[in-house]
């Protein structure tokens, strides 16, 4: 498989790769200054790089069901700094959004990744992609933030999501996006029931198509919650469990909070699996 090009950076498909997470939201132990706050988020960040992530994703709204909105000059103060401070360095910066003045404005400040749980799906969102040499993480979600944990349903998950990514693989390569600037995600937990990420892990290698590297994010989810019983501080060993699993069914790169237990994990694995590859 070739590289995925992400701005002038090349990330090599030939073993996984760590996306650690950086969320930028309001610090309840600081005095609430956001001085303060894009400072510990710079910071979180370059400890990241140090413990083995191989891209960095920025994010300043919660995507979390029923999350409350956070309006878009509060995402924008959030994220930029940060991403001017991380981006040029070593490893490529993402941002994680679903607004397009979010994602052009990270752009300019250096991001070269553009994951958007609405997979472009907004006005412009495709366009100002297209027109960026920036990689693109197209997901899959049913519903909406506020609503889609209500009553997720599903006929066939693993056909409909399948359906639904390599529908939007080819919509972006129609916008100009080439095919080594795409990953494709099947976007666990977001309108999901518990079955269905299970269903949707166990089948992951179904979604393994067209040659798109797949990103799987699974850390600290409600999923794991409902299997081990844990809060979601206590969900570290439950997750590094899922992305073996993922990895063992193909997935490139594993979304994750914990990045240096998830690097040693990946060591092993490596060592063991990583020449017999599917
Ligand atoms: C995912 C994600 C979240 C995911 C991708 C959380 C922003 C919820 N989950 N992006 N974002 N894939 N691509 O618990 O699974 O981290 S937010």
């Amino acid at each position: 498989m070739a590289d995925l090009h992400c701005g002038r950076y090349r990330l090599p498909l030939e073993r996984p790769l760590i996306m650690g997470i950086l969320n930028v939201t309001p610090d309840s132990f600081s005095d609430g200054g956001l001085f303060t706050e894009v400072d510990r988020a710079v910071e979180r960040g370059f400890q990241l790089m140090e413990q083995g992530a191989a891209i960095i994703d920025v994010g300043g709204e919660s995507t979390r069901p029923g999350a409350t909105p956070v309006p878009l000059h509060e995402e924008l103060r959030r994220v930029i700094p940060v991403i001017a401070q991380l981006a040029g360095g070593p490893i490529p910066i993402s941002i994680d959004t679903r607004h397009v003045e979010v994602m052009q404005a990270a752009l300019a400040a250096g991001a070269t990744l553009i994951n958007d749980v609405n997979a472009l799906r907004a006005p412009n969102a495709l366009e100002i992609c297209a027109a960026s040499d920036a990689a693109v993480c197209l997901m899959h979600m049913q519903g909406n933030p506020l609503t889609m944990q209500d009553n997720p349903v599903y006929d066939d998950v693993l056909e409909e999501v399948k359906g639904f990514l390599s529908q939007r693989a080819a919509v972006a390569e129609v916008a100009g996006i080439a095919r080594n600037r795409i990953l494709l995600d099947p976007g666990f937990g977001f309108g999901k029931s518990v079955a269905h990420n299970l269903a949707l892990l166990r089948g992951l290698d179904m979604l393994a198509m067209g040659g798109y590297p797949l990103l799987v994010g699974l850390s600290r989810k409600s999923v794991l919650g409902a299997v081990t019983g844990q809060a979601v501080a206590d969900r570290v060993s439950g997750s590094i469990a899922a992305a073996l699993l993922a990895v063992m069914r193909g997935a490139w790169m594993l979304r994750v909070h914990d990045v240096a237990a998830t690097a040693n994990a990946l060591a092993v694995w490596q060592a063991v699996e990583g020449d017999n590859r599917p």
